[in-house]
């Protein structure tokens, strides 16, 4: 019999990219809906995630946190729906997935919240600056129509949603190369039915309230 899949989630969240994932692959899974007034900071949840936050996957007795975690978890672990990388997309694969959990994220945050690093200290910020964390994105997701090579992996789900997140939000720079990468990445079955669970989420979430 097949491990159980349990995704913790909360559809106003960065839990959304793991959805996405998990429609992606196409495995049955069951959702728990966390809500940000306690039972995210409750002792059973902080078993599966000591931070307190979401997503978050149980795949049997395997528990995994971090969305760039998740994705890569299941596309390695659902090879069927080919969503990890192929051996000359490792390298791409895994330099972009990296850079979006890390430069990009810390420097997307870093400034919504209004922090910006002083120029004399850029060499000590792991992502030197939000310009520069801007422009090497815009390279990479104009040089191959996928974030990996000529086809999407599960590093598209998680580099896209940051591009969509932030360029919903203003907090990625309106540059066309965006939005003509997030228009090719986001054209797919699995991205609409993870929308519309979410989305359905949220309203029953709404009308609980
Ligand atoms: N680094 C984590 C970030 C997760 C995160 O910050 N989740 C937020 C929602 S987007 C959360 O659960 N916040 C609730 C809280 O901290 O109480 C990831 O990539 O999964």
């Amino acid at each position: 019999m097949a491990d159980e899949l349990v995704f913790y989630t909360n559809p106003m969240s960065r839990g959304r990219i793991a959805r996405w994932m998990l429609e992606e692959t196409g495995v049955p899974y069951t959702s728990e809906i966390m809500g940000f007034d306690g039972a995210i900071k409750a002792p059973d949840y902080l078993a599966v995630n000591p931070m307190g936050k979401v997503p978050a996957i149980r795949h049997g007795k395997t528990i995994v946190t971090e969305c760039a975690a998740i994705c890569a978890y299941l596309a390695e672990t659902f090879p069927d729906a080919r969503l990890a990388p192929l051996p000359e997309e490792r390298g791409s694969y895994y330099r972009w997935m990296f850079f979006a959990a890390g430069p990009l994220e810390a420097a997307v945050t870093n400034r919504a919240l209004g922090f910006q690093t002083p120029p004399d200290k850029s060499r000590m910020a792991g992502y030197g600056s939000y310009a520069d964390v801007m422009d090497t994105l815009e390279k990479a997701v104009s040089t191959t129509p996928f974030i990996a090579g000529n086809r999407f992996t599960a590093a598209d789900v998680y580099v896209g949603s940051h591009i969509g997140w932030g360029l919903g939000f203003g907090t990625i720079d309106k540059r066309p190369a965006f939005a003509d990468y997030l228009a090719r990445v986001t054209d797919r079955p699995g991205y609409k039915s993870a929308n519309a669970l979410d989305d359905e989420a949220m309203m029953a979430m709404r009308e609980r309230a």
